[in-house]
């Protein structure tokens, strides 16, 4: 069945470097861009074979690297409900993108037999890429994947990972009762701006919000979603010139503005005080809002603050509803929450910590029956379990107060992108709050102070050294060392620190907070000393 001649000849416009060794992490495969040609080749004929074993249903391919340099490049697949890769084909993934160029073919029949697949089934596959320059020739080393197995592609352009993922989403639920939505972009801005003007009706007008889009792809979306939201939320955009070599990613953009805790440098003297900005990165699933104070100070309001603001919301929401007793909303976080959000979330609401990775936070917030995560880095959405759904959608309000509480949740179900994190869903969802409580960016961020903190990267020889448990707050090797950042941590005041392997570069990452900034600076110095 598997047309071997047709994938031979295409493989051969493909080859991979004998050098090259691949893997597919917690962002996909992820490298520079001009390497990844025998990747995207493969990952065509990978992304066909996942559909295949899933009875034909569409599976996403999109090709970013995120908030990296423009040089680098990736590709991530999504399944067929809008989500990450089942775990179990990361590794096929990597399997079948490092054999050697002869040895494709078999490890390609051998992969297809002991996964089983029906080579008889339909294969289909929608596919997008951010504004790199390497993306164009990417997508046809794609293309030619999937032509070399016979799938039927479909190009979704240059658009965000976000979109991308609501459309694998809306493919496969078309015309059963979970419809999630149109299949196109144009469906995907009429579901957010539609539930949006509704959420906001009838509140006071809302100033203009300062848009920093890293000069990526989340420029011309925002421009497009600007025109459906018209003048019930007016975009201010900067850094949106995707044309620029080199510009994408630098000195701007939310990766940019978490790690320096700076502003963008084109945003300084743009930013009023007071005045509320934001920063999404290269492929727009990121989001990070931030001011400057009243002394003049940037202060940010990440991920965790996010995550605070849209939680404490939604349970007024399902109380205001009469739902409290049957609608359990909880939180997930990660390590790098900042300790000050924890402790304010912890005292009102369950908040679960899981090890770094969108896909360890999408499944315990699925054990939520509303479950909000975002990582600190501002990654994140809301999911609202199937159950809880059809709850709102069929309970009878008993008071009007119930009914208009009713109205709003149902509305945020259609506002929030529920299939991964979406800088843009996420601004219309943070400006929904923000007109519901008249709160501004300052009475926002008085909900808790931040403890200050730092994050340091540490190369080492060996990264595989360092083992963590307990969501990655401890280490288990090397032996000792876990003992001796304890102790150091107990000298601070909120001292607080942890050490673990990065995912995606190769380094260890150190974070440290404390009530002084001084102290979390010492002491993430001092406990990256420990660790080289
Ligand atoms: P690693 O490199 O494993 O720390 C980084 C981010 C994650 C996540 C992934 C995927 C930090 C500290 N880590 O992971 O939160 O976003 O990249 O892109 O921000
Ligand atoms: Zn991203």
């Amino acid at each position: 069945h598997l047309p071997k001649e047709q994938i031979e000849a295409y493989s051969e416009l493909h080859p991979k470097a004998r050098h090259l060794l691949f893997s597919y992490g917690t962002a996909g495969f992820r490298t520079l861009g001009v390497v990844l040609d025998s990747v995207l080749f493969r990952v065509g004929i990978l992304a066909a074979l996942r559909s295949k074993k899933l009875d034909g249903k569409t599976i996403g391919v999109m090709i970013t690297a995120s908030h990296n340099p423009e040089d680098d490049n990736g590709v991530k697949l999504v399944d067929p409900r809008g989500e990450m890769l089942e775990v179990a084909w990361e590794q096929h993934a990597s399997t079948l993108a490092n054999a050697p160029n002869e040895e494709f073919l078999d490890a390609l029949e051998n992969f297809i037999r002991t996964t089983r697949i029906d080579l008889s089934k339909p294969a289909r596959v929608v596919y997008a890429r951010d504004t790199r320059p390497t993306g164009e020739s990417l997508v046809k080393a794609l293309e030619d994947g999937l032509k070399a197995i016979g799938a039927e592609g479909r190009d979704a352009g240059i658009t965000t990972t976000p979109i991308l993922h609501y459309l694998v989403k809306a493919i496969n639920t078309k015309g059963t009762k979970e419809e999630y939505g149109e299949d196109s972009e144009d469906g995907y801005f009429q579901k957010m701006s539609e539930a949006f003007r509704k959420l906001v009706s009838g509140r006071p007008r809302i100033q203009p919000l300062i848009i920093d889009c890293a000069n990526g792809v989340g420029a011309p979306i925002a421009k497009k979603l600007s025109q459906y939201l018209g003048e019930t939320l007016p975009f201010a955009l900067y850094n949106a010139d995707t044309a620029t070599p080199g510009a994408l990613n630098n000195n701007c953009g939310a990766d940019y503005v978490k790690t320096t805790q700076r502003p963008p440098p084109s945003l300084i003297g743009v930013l009023q005080q007071g005045q509320r900005a934001c920063s999404l990165d290269g492929d727009a699933d990121r989001l990070m809002y931030y001011f400057i104070d009243e002394r003049g100070y940037f202060t940010l309001l990440d991920g965790d603050k996010i995550a605070t603001l849209v939680a404490a919301f939604i349970v007024d929401l399902v109380k205001l509803a009469g739902l409290a007793e049957s609608i359990k909303v909880g939180v997930v976080q990660t390590a790098y929450a900042n300790g000050s959000s924890t402790k304010y979330l912890s005292e009102r609401l369950p908040v679960r910590c899981v090890p770094t990775g969108v896909k360890h936070l999408h499944h315990a917030a699925e054990q939520f029956n509303v479950g909000v995560y975002f990582e600190a880095n501002g990654h994140g959405t809301v999911l609202f379990s199937p159950s809880t759904l059809e709850k709102l959608e069929t309970h009878e309000p008993s008071t009007p107060a119930q009914s208009t509480a009713l109205k709003h949740l149902n509305n945020l179900t259609q506002l929030i992108n529920q299939t991964v994190g979406d800088a843009l869903s996420d601004v219309l969802l943070v400006e929904v709050v923000l007109a519901h409580k008249a709160y501004s960016a300052i009475e926002w961020n008085s909900l808790y102070s931040d403890l200050p903190n730092r994050l340091v990267k540490v190369h080492v020889p060996n990264r595989n050294a360092f083992k963590t448990e307990d969501a990655e707050r401890r280490l288990v090797t090397p032996y000792g060392l876990q003992a001796k950042i304890d102790d150091l941590c107990k000298r601070y005041d909120g001292g607080r620190s942890f050490v673990r392997p990065s995912g995606t570069e190769d380094v260890v990452r150190v974070y440290a907070e404390a009530v002084l900034r001084s102290q979390a600076d010492e002491l993430a110095y001092r406990v990256a000393g420990m660790v080289y």
